[in-house]
């Protein structure tokens, strides 16, 4: 147990900083036994503060060597060395701080701060790493102009990268030399980077709508040279289309890039220099699969859009993290639609927020979309600050119409540049802009827990009118017993006897009406009535995803049958799909193996694998089946082998049924053309492996020797894992063996394909895979010092294989506590976030429930336990 309890932060609490840093000098002397960081610092007091603080600095893990002021060295009684800081009780109101550090990069596993990655330097300082470099004000509403020199060895380190643009160079003695970079703009320091490696560049240019040309460069190991076509291509359609749809254009003369290979996340927004977890940025068609291609150009152009939604307008504090982040998420999901399928990019953020998002919002971390305190701040990268704040402002968006909402962000970016705001500034330029009233909106930002809305219906024969009535309620969370009715945009369409969208008249004078209405619904029950109605309808509700709440309507089997295939609504056509599946596995858990599949599934699924009208992205979406995560969400008590089994015996007797429909569907989309990631050939390939590995579940034996083939001639990895996948967890024992270590053979050198072959492996639902991912700990290429082999690893055991992570005998369990444990010394964020599995113990049946608390017992019970860890298992085991 730790023997002192972790602070929390209250949002309450803000207060103004006391001082503010107006330029910051920087010298890195880089080493390879440490590095020397020369920081000066203009600092003044800051006007709007309460007068006669001590000048309070934030730091971690330094060894000081050096502390001046106005350039005179400052006496042991002048300052206080603090447990997290530097004190210095008298200051004047405009002074000089010079500061020496001596910290070591080499030994740094947490990856904050300056850390060493494959031989190079990098750093990642959101959102509290800077304090891990030198003392500083380490909070993002301190902004500073930041000026910066690197000195390395010139042989092992030719490349010296920081933000801005490069300002000085030259040679120094014994094989040194230097690089100085300037930063025009002032900014938080966790938006500060440096990159100091032997890495090769890759050139572009792009030039902006005023006619400037910028510099776009992309360092990578030599080896990956190769890979960065993609990437750069996704930053010139970002670029572009942040000019074209929110009128931004980029405004330093230089745009970087850095692939890094250990990276606690995906990427960081870095003053023109991003820097990337080389599983996000590099690509080539026989290394990437489809979703990889995807997730790169999304991810690319999430950085970049950061660029004005978090890095020329900034967050106050770390309270307001979705202010950036939900924003740019919602910015790059409509860039992705627009360079893709809408209906499919929408189908793929409702699935993660419905499946994720929702089992995070009812459980014990559950936290609004602006949380009101937290322990430690890295633990608040979630997917309701990120995916859900993303809606909310989505539902700005469909509130406001497009033209208003341009506005709005316009006067936004207008009246906050250079400024660390809040979410409630966002707003209020919303609707200064628009005009419309978000008072009651706000509480999506305050309120935690997912909003149900409960939906009946009435049709009156005689007076041909429909009443819809929508009643909804926001469920207690942690913290928050009592919740008040949210302001929720619901979309809906009525579809008529014959499969038409009928008039929906809410006046009865409505003489143009629309087929599609946008209902306000505010208070706790509403009642709408429709006029002039023919017939009776067929409700199609919260078209597109319109809030992320969850629907319930009692549809009957046929009725969700009928939308299926008439609602003209794309995404609620793949819904009802989604809810007539799920409503037919759960009515067969925990029933006999023998009891059959209601046949109109069958037929829903062989209508779907002959359709070849109906966009094929959607139809490869239709044909997954609800997945195991989502079916655990929805149930009030999980009993995860009963829907394993349920799901399994679903999927059988569809492929046993429908296998001359699989074997057509794999033929008719078989290619050989060159690699494209277009849409369509994206769900060509989507269709096709997700045939082959239906009818490899059912052992086809002709399935078999397709699959054998196509491993072997693959031209691209989404086929060749595709097949591998399907091998792997199939029954043909010597198949699969064959065929994983022919992979790793032929990509033993590719860490990013290897941590491909790592998680199909501990993601196959067959028996006894806890041995093989324990064996999978021991091989050469696994490093527990590289977050992406430890979630290829453990994170797709404890996070996608469910069946096996909830063995009966709690064996899953104990093997998750035990690497927490030890995780938890060397990267507490790694150590943190891989507790997530274990927190929501208490929505699943009780042979689970008690092994879920005692591992996270266990975990609670190590002495000097992260904070992050200690936050995320203490918040679990809190009545
Ligand atoms: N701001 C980045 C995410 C990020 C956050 C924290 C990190 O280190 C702890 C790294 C990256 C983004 O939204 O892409
Ligand atoms: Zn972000």
């Amino acid at each position: 147990m730790r023997t002192s309890q972790p602070r929390t932060i209250y949002l309450k609490d803000y207060k103004v900083p006391p001082y503010l840093v107006d330029h910051v000098d920087l010298r890195f002397e880089l080493f390879e036994e440490g590095a020397r960081v020369y920081n000066s610092m203009e600092i003044r007091r800051n006007p709007e503060a309460d007068p006669g603080q001590p000048l309070e600095l934030d730091g971690e893990g330094l060894e000081l060597e050096g502390l001046t002021l106005n350039g005179l060295p400052l006496a042991p009684s002048d300052f206080e060395v603090t447990s997290g800081g530097l004190r210095v009780e008298k200051v004047s109101d405009a002074f000089t701080l010079g500061v020496v550090t001596w910290i070591l990069p080499q030994d740094n596993t947490r990856l904050e701060g300056l850390y060493k990655s494959s031989g190079m330097f990098c750093t990642q300082c959101e959102a509290e790493g800077f304090r891990w470099i030198t003392y500083f004000p380490d909070r993002p509403d301190v902004m500073a102009r930041f000026r910066t020199r690197v000195e390395a060895d010139k042989a092992r380190y030719p490349i010296l990268l920081s933000n801005g643009n490069d300002v000085d160079r030259g040679e120094l003695e014994d094989g040194r030399h230097f690089v100085t970079w300037e930063d025009p703009f002032p900014k938080p320091c966790y938006l500060f980077a440096l990159v100091a490696g032997d890495l090769t560049e890759k050139k572009d240019t792009f030039t902006t709508q005023s006619g400037r040309e910028i510099d776009l460069r992309m360092y990578v190991e030599p080896r990956n040279a190769a890979k960065c076509d993609h990437a750069l291509d996704s930053l010139k359609r970002s670029m572009r289309w942040d000019e074209q749809i929110y009128g931004r254009e980029y405004d330093l003369d230089i745009f970087m890039i850095v692939a890094v290979d250990d990276f606690n996340m995906g990427a960081m927004e870095n003053k023109g220099l991003n820097i990337f977890n080389s599983s996000c940025v590099l690509a080539t068609p026989d290394t990437a699969t489809d979703m990889a291609f995807q997730r790169i150009e999304a991810i690319v152009a999430h950085e970049y859009f950061h660029n004005w939604s978090g890095n020329r307008v900034t967050c106050r504090d770390w309270f307001q993290l979705s202010l950036k982040e939900g924003f740019t998420v919602f910015r790059d999901s409509q860039f992705s639609a627009d360079m893709g399928s809408p209906t499919v990019k929408r189908i793929e953020d409702a699935t993660l927020l419905r499946t994720a998002q929702f089992a995070e919002d009812s459980g014990p971390m559950a936290h609004p979309v602006r949380p009101d305190s937290y322990i430690e701040i890295s633990n608040f990268y979630t997917l309701t600050v990120y995916e859900k704040g993303a809606e909310v402002v989505r539902m700005i968006h469909t509130l406001l119409g497009e033209e208003d909402f341009r506005k709005g962000s316009d006067l936004y970016f207008q009246r906050h540049d250079g400024q660390a705001v809040t979410t409630d500034d966002f707003v209020k330029a919303m609707e200064e802009a628009s005009g419309r009233d978000l008072g009651q909106f706000r509480l999506w930002y305050q309120q935690a827990g997912t909003p149900v809305v409960d939906v009946t219906d009435h049709y009156d024969e005689q007076a041909k009118t429909y009443t819809l009535t929508l009643s909804q309620k926001v469920p207690p969370t942690p913290g928050q017993s009592e919740k008040k009715p949210q302001h929720i945009p619901f979309a809906i369409g009525l579809i008529g006897e014959h499969g038409s969208d009928l008039p929906l008249k809410l006046g009865a004078d409505d003489a143009e009406a629309p087929t599609q209405r946008i209902l306000d619904l505010t208070e706790s029950e509403q009642t709408f009535v429709f006029h002039d109605v023919a017939e009776r309808p067929v409700p199609s509700l919260l078209r597109g995803f319109s809030a992320p709440v969850k629907v319930r309507y009692p549809w009957s089997r046929d009725q969700l049958l009928f939308l299926m295939s008439h609602d003209s609504d794309g995404f609620n056509r793949w819904d009802a799909g989604q809810r007539l599946a799920v409503d037919v596995i759960q009515s067969m858990v925990g029933q006999p193996q023998e009891q059959t599949v209601d046949p109109r599934l069958v037929t829903a699924f062989r209508q779907l694998l002959s359709d070849t009208e109906l966009d094929q992205a959607l139809v490869a979406k239709m044909l997954q089946l609800p997945s195991e995560a989502y079916l655990i969400e929805l149930a009030d008590v999980a009993d995860v082998q009963a829907i394993h089994s349920a799901r399994t015996r679903v999927l059988n007797q569809l492929a046993l049924e429908l296998q001359g429909e699989l074997m057509a569907c794999y033929l008719r989309n078989r290619e050989d053309g060159a690699y494209e990631p277009t849409p369509e050939a994206i769900a060509r390939r989507s269709l096709k492996n997700t045939a082959l590995s239906w009818l490899l579940h059912i052992n086809d034996e002709e399935a078999r020797q397709m699959a054998l083939k196509q491993f072997d001639s693959a031209t691209n990895m989404t086929d060749q894992s595709g097949a591998l996948r399907s091998l792997v967890n199939s029954d043909f024992e010597a198949d699969r063996t064959q065929a994983l270590d022919a992979f790793y053979d032929r990509f033993s050198n590719d860490p990013q394909v290897v941590e491909q072959w790592f998680s199909i492996q501990a993601g196959s639902p067959r028996a006894g895979t806890l041995s093989a991912v324990e064996a999978l700990l021991e091989h050469p290429a696994f490093d527990w010092k590289n977050p992406n082999k430890i979630r290829s690893v453990i994170g797709a055991f404890a996070g996608q294989n469910l069946a096996n992570f909830h063995a009966e005998d709690g064996s899953g369990y104990r093997f998750l506590a035990k690497h927490i444990l030890s995780l938890d010394s060397s990267n507490p964020q790694i150590a943190a976030r891989l507790v997530a599995p274990l927190t929501r113990w208490r929505n699943y049946g009780e042979v689970y429930r008690e092994g879920m608390r005692a591992a996270l017992e266990q975990i609670q019970a190590k002495p000097d336990l992260s904070k992050d860890v200690y936050e995320v298992v203490h918040k679990s085991l809190k009545d």
